[in-house]
């Protein structure tokens, strides 16, 4: 049976919004304060599942969590009505008011870490919810993750849902963004990299939190049973983690058997690669395939280059995957090459380093032989590129049967989608904003309406 990935990318919610909540993230400390158009960023990530569709890929699309969190302003205090606890919330402490009502379940890659059935020994696909205890905003994200990601892979014969690790710092998670599978086609098992950023007695970064830890890691492996001879844990290095690398996906990339990665990504970096390409080779794993590994040094790119451009964020598609079944109309292509196709954000079109680097990608020795810029700004600017849009599945065709059906991306859905943004976002989000009391309305009336267009009832908690 054919496998293939499928992404499923956070529908940006009606609340996006710029509060410089994330220590680390460097875009989203520049970009604090500043007006933001959520009906703006909502239509660049339709855009982009829409793209997904186009290059002949299946695409998924996640439902928002409700927002403000009421439950949280509750525990945090602020009580009352919930105009009085967003009233006294906005006077005391509006970054606590910020952070519930952040879009950030928009960054699916931190959703959670996902398994292939091809890796996992009880044949189904293995889900971890990330418990994203680093930053406020984002550890609210976990209960909401876990309860929608069961309703969309909600069939146990194919679907394995995992508690989120424990809420303690030893345990920090931050989902697929740490994680690469590298195989030389999804019809194999593949290769696991975790990556962590903490570890019990590594070197620690001086400025910036390390978000994932090597307990997580090792806790995510039991948990999805994935063969040792399978998995390899690197740390990130430190220096990268103070310049901005606050998830290992802002520095490198793999698909299939192509890892692209900067030279200085991770804590002793050659001995990584050079366990990668053992365990690619290990007697008894047919891989058919070499393992392409590219590695950007500083004159290529620097570090910092890397970190404003986001290129190492794009994704990766490949363009001989087989298409499964064929959602889209008729404009659709469905390119049948060996090819994979670097889809990067436009911000890499405003550096000339990147552009330079982008160029030494596709003329060189690897399987990346095109580009194509897609406008994000709205997330960019909250420092989520391309990858980080989006959740990668790897599923084969009865798998993907069994995936809520209205959670797939055809040209239908797509229009009804943009309408709705078109209907109900606001073309502009201001802290100030957070404080109107017709706000938490208008969001509730959009995800009541979206509800019916996922053909998701009883959804949110407020429909219950
Ligand atoms: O966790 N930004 C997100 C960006 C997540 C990017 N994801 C990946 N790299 N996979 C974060 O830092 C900023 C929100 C604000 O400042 O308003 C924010 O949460």
């Amino acid at each position: 049976m054919l496998y293939r990935e499928v992404n499923f990318d956070g529908l940006i919610g009606p609340s996006h919004n710029y509060a410089g909540l994330s220590p680390g993230n460097i875009a989203s400390g520049q970009h604090k304060g500043e007006i933001a158009s959520p009906r703006q960023a909502a239509l660049q990530g339709l855009e982009k599942m829409w793209r997904l569709v186009q290059l002949g890929q299946e695409q998924g699309v996640l439902p928002p969590a409700p927002r403000p969190d009421i439950e949280t302003l509750q525990r945090l205090g602020f009580s009352g009505s919930i105009p009085e606890a967003i009233r006294q919330a906005y006077r005391q402490a509006p970054h606590l008011l910020a952070s519930c009502y952040s879009a950030s379940t928009m960054w699916a890659a931190n959703t959670a870490t996902v398994s292939a059935s091809k890796d996992c020994p009880d044949g189904r696909v293995h889900f971890t919810p990330a418990n994203l205890i680093t930053t406020l905003h984002r550890s609210i994200e976990t209960n909401y993750s876990a309860a929608m990601l069961k309703r969309i892979f909600s069939d146990p014969a194919h679907f394995c849902h995992h508690s989120p690790l424990p809420c303690q710092t030893d345990y920090a998670d931050e989902g697929a963004a740490n994680h690469t599978r590298l195989c030389s086609s999804h019809n194999q098992p593949g290769i696991t990299l975790l990556v962590y950023g903490r570890g019990s007695d590594s070197p620690v970064p001086k400025r910036y939190p390390a978000r994932q830890t090597l307990a997580a890691c090792e806790a995510l492996v039991r948990q999805h049973q994935l063969p040792a001879a399978n998995v390899v844990i690197a740390q990130q290095n430190p220096t990268v983690i103070d310049q901005g690398v606050f998830h290992h996906d802002v520095i490198g990339v793999g698909h299939r058997n192509f890892l692209m990665l900067h030279q200085d990504s991770l804590f002793n970096q050659p001995q990584v690669l050079q366990q990668l390409q053992q365990q690619w080779q290990q007697p008894g794993h047919f891989r058919g395939e070499p393992l392409i590994i590219t590695e950007f040094n500083e004159d290529i790119l620097s570090v910092r280059d890397a970190v404003s451009s986001y290129l190492f964020n794009s994704q990766l598609i490949s363009l001989s995957q087989p298409v499964l079944s064929n959602p889209s109309p008729d404009d659709t292509q469905s390119p049948d090459t060996d090819q994979m196709l670097l889809l990067a954000p436009t911000n890499c079109q405003a550096s000339d380093a990147a552009l330079k680097a982008i160029d030494w990608l596709i003329t060189g020795d690897n399987p990346v032989s095109a580009v194509e810029y897609i406008d994000l700004t709205q997330s960019m600017n909250n420092g989520g590129g391309p990858a980080c849009l989006r959740l990668r599945v790897p599923l084969n065709q009865t798998e993907l049967n069994a995936v809520h059906p209205g959670a797939m991306l055809d040209f239908t859905l797509y229009n009804r989608l943009k309408s709705w943004i078109n209907k109900h976002y606001r073309e502009q989000l201001t802290a100030d904003d957070l404080a109107d009391p017709c706000l938490p309305v208008e969001i509730q009336a959009a995800l009541d309406e979206l509800t019916e267009i996922l053909e998701l009832p009883r959804f949110y908690p407020f429909q219950v």
